[in-house]
């Protein structure tokens, strides 16, 4: 389903949740996309197509699609239209607090799909967590926003509707796919047990354009190693609720009010909780 950006965070948490999936249409303005886009771009330049690992990463990551990661350290648009964005907080507070006491930021990444990139294998974000995810828990929302071409010939994501009440380990019929075209600035927000794919780039000289971000539940391992991609000069700058999502701050693993369950706390160092730090920790 397609909602304007002036929908409720109710009315748009009650639709990811019933279907699995929802576009914002104007998520972020011209404006707000062309800065995380042109802020990006010189580190996307940098880096060539593919990847170093060879186990299965080219094929299912892409030989011909370029992923940066660190993107907090790089544009701090990004920081203040994606990361911080009230709609998507709320609806991951909608989605995500039921399971934890905080959510932090798995990994947010460009990824960027040249020309002749197949199509990639149909899947659930969950596969990292699959222990955690045959517990039929919401553990990730991920988002995709548009910062360029996003149409079915460039590759748009597939997404097969309402896939997340199949459970994990159900099979994914691919023959129910659909693309999810998107402009520039819409967001395709989905829980992380609906399965999607990046689609096949056939057109001629075309790039399609996607930063993904996905947050997931406190006390399970991000994907990306998000701090130490952010130096600690920009990690001082950055909001008090930006260090909390990038694993700069403490976070609590449960919603406990009473016992040692309401004080205990993850991500500590010398048992200090980092948020009482203003990010100087790594000093
Ligand atoms: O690029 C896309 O549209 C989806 C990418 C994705 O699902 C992934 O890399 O895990």
């Amino acid at each position: 389903m397609r909602c304007p950006v002036s929908t409720s965070v109710t009315e748009l948490s009650e639709i990811v949740r019933r279907d699995g999936g929802v576009v914002i249409e104007g998520l972020l303005t011209q404006g707000e996309t062309s800065t995380v886009h042109d802020q990006l771009q010189p580190h996307v330049e940098k880096r060539s197509p593919g990847f170093r690992e060879d186990a299965g990463d080219d094929e299912f990551y892409g030989r011909k699609t370029v992923r940066i990661q660190g993107l907090a350290a790089k544009s701090r648009q990004f920081v203040d239209s994606i990361l911080l964005n009230e709609i998507l907080l709320g609806i991951a507070d909608n989605i995500l607090l039921a399971n934890c006491g905080n959510y932090w930021m798995s990994q947010a990444e460009t990824i960027y799909i040249a020309p002749g990139n197949p199509a990639q294998t149909l899947h659930r974000d969950d596969i990292n967590w699959s222990f955690a995810a045959k517990q039929g828990i919401d553990l990730q929302m991920s988002v995709l926003v548009a910062l360029g071409d996003y149409d079915a010939e460039v590759g748009a994501t597939r997404v097969v509707p309402f896939s997340h009440r199949d459970g994990y380990n159900s099979p994914i019929d691919s023959s129910l796919a659909q693309p999810v075209e998107l402009q520039p600035g819409d967001a395709l927000v989905y829980l992380g047990s609906l399965a999607h794919g990046g689609g096949a780039n056939t057109s001629e000289n075309r790039i399609r354009k996607a930063l993904y971000m996905g947050f997931l539940l406190g006390w399970l391992t991000p994907e990306e190693a998000v701090p130490l991609a952010i130096p600690l000069e920009i990690a001082q700058t950055l909001p008090e609720r930006a260090r909390s999502l990038l694993g700069l701050s403490s976070l609590r693993g449960n919603t406990a009010t009473t016992g040692i369950e309401s004080f205990a706390q993850l991500w500590q160092l010398d048992r200090d909780h980092l948020d009482k730090l203003d990010g100087t920790f790594l000093q």
